[in-house]
């Protein structure tokens, strides 16, 4: 995945017409484009590829389960033509590697859930995180998936994995986190749905979220 935008679009839309809609309008200001349940349920896996046309895509499956079904689940999201997959740390190890293993035979990526962005992501997951983001490295994943409302949490994340893995981040604007906070603590991307594809105009809410992330890196302040 290219660092140009740095914005990732997570395309919760359960309608087809709308997804492609909102990816032609947004493709030139976001460098991905994540797909999950909402979208994949409601129009088919064959999104992914459709989808595909306008930019990388992240299959968002937060892949949690035993080695063997993991393998399966990898498999299928590659086949199908996405760039990288989103998986759970909190299965351990041995499902980890299963990952990694299946997308490095694809040459693609896995990026690992460290800490959730919601509420509920301090009641358990974040007594999980470091250990997780230290597994997530020595394992060789691409990135981790780190929560931009609380960028103190992404900074200590980046303590953990140093430079070696990638972070993007979710929780931007709907679930009351700012780009540039998440950015200034050391984000590579910044995840947005709702925001975006909300808006009234997706394409100008993609770009002026690309432009204050573009401000914080470059601008100086
Ligand atoms: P908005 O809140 O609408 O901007 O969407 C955020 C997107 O990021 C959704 O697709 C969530 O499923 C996803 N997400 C989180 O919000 N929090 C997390 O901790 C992890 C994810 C994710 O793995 O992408």
């Amino acid at each position: 995945m290219e660092k140009k935008t740095r914005l990732i679009l997570a395309l919760d839309v359960t309608n087809r017409e709308d997804a492609l809609r909102i990816a032609e309008e947004v493709w030139e200001f976001v460098d991905a484009i994540k797909v999950g349940y909402p979208l994949v349920l409601a129009t088919g896996l064959g999104i992914v590829r459709e989808l595909a046309e306008f930019a990388p895509i992240i299959a968002d499956f937060k892949v949690a389960d035993i080695p063997n079904t993991d393998r399966l689940i990898c498999d299928q999201v590659f086949e199908a033509g996405a760039e990288a997959v989103i998986v759970q740390g909190f299965t351990g190890k041995d499902s980890l590697e299963a990952c990694i293993e299946v997308a490095s035979e694809y040459k693609k990526d896995v990026f690992v859930v460290s800490e959730m962005s919601h509420p509920g992501g301090t009641q358990f997951l974040r007594a999980a995180a470091e250990p997780i983001a230290k597994m997530a490295l020595e394992a060789g994943a691409f990135g981790l998936v780190a929560p931009a409302t609380r960028p103190e949490r992404v900074r200590e994340i980046r303590k953990v994995i140093g430079y070696k893995l990638t972070i993007i981040s979710p929780g931007v604007g709907a679930q009351g986190g700012k780009a540039s906070d998440v950015i200034a603590a050391g984000a590579d991307w910044v995840i947005v749905g709702r925001s975006i594809y909300k808006a009234e105009n997706p394409g100008e809410a993609a770009k002026q979220i690309a432009a204050e992330i573009e401000a914080e890196l470059h601008g100086g302040n």
